[in-house]
């Protein structure tokens, strides 16, 4: 059994996906984050970080509890214990290097981007322009290695496609004003339609109800 310790903000989404493609048996632990519950002592020994997602797997290596956090580490833990989604075994710089990616780049632009149009106090031009356009930049690598695959890492729908699909379904917020933000990336624009399309992220929207105020 997995516990998902989750608030519905975007970065759980990635890994209820997982869950949901997977078919694990999961249970929803709220940790209300606006409330402060992350900093309570009992969530900070499963993240010591204070942030979700977390988990908890009650049947983790040697059958003894594991906690993991940090979405990338939750999404590489869970496709290792199942042995899903993680591509071909000749793929595997590929899934790490993309994974990673993610996590320490494009995400973290892209959140800054977030952050500087719809959160920071009026004037602070020179934070939105650089950090929109490293977004801008960062979607446009993606893009580049998605001409002519199906998926980031090649013909398998891997954790790298999970894990980029919870950043770009934020790019309204990140191209804020674009009217079609993905209609410069014509790659990442046929991607996300695809995986979006997938049942399993209808399912993974509907796990702790993500709404528009909270993506
Ligand atoms: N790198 C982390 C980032 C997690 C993160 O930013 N979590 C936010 C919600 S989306 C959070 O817990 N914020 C509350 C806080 O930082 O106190 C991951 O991807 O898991």
């Amino acid at each position: 059994m997995i516990r998902f310790y989750f608030h519905p903000t975007h970065n759980r989404a990635k890994v209820a996906l997982f869950l949901e493609e997977s078919g694990l048996t999961y249970e929803l632990v709220p940790v209300d984050t606006s409330k402060g519950e992350q900093h309570q002592p009992s969530f900070r020994a499963i993240d010591p970080s204070g942030q979700v997602p977390a988990i908890l797997d009650t049947d983790g290596p040697s059958g003894k509890e594991a906690r993991v956090f940090d979405s990338s580490a939750i999404l590489l833990y869970l496709a290792e214990k199942t042995g899903r989604f993680l591509g071909q075994p000749s793929h595997r710089g590929e899934l790490l290097s993309w994974l990673f990616f993610l996590e320490t780049s494009l995400g973290p632009l892209s959140e800054q981007a977030e952050h500087f149009q719809f959160a920071a106090p009026d004037g602070l031009d020179y934070a939105i322009n650089r950090y929109r356009r490293e977004a801008e930049r960062h979607y446009a690598i993606l893009d580049t290695q998605l001409a002519g695959r199906g998926y980031i890492t090649g013909p398998d729908y891997t954790i790298a496609d999970m894990s980029a699909w919870g950043w770009i379904d934020r790019a309204s917020r990140v191209m804020k004003g674009a009217n079609d933000p993905l209609a410069p990336f014509p790659n990442v624009k046929r991607w996300f339609t695809a995986i979006d399309g997938r049942p399993a992220v209808a399912r993974a929207r509907g796990a702790g109800k993500i709404t528009s105020s909270t993506r």
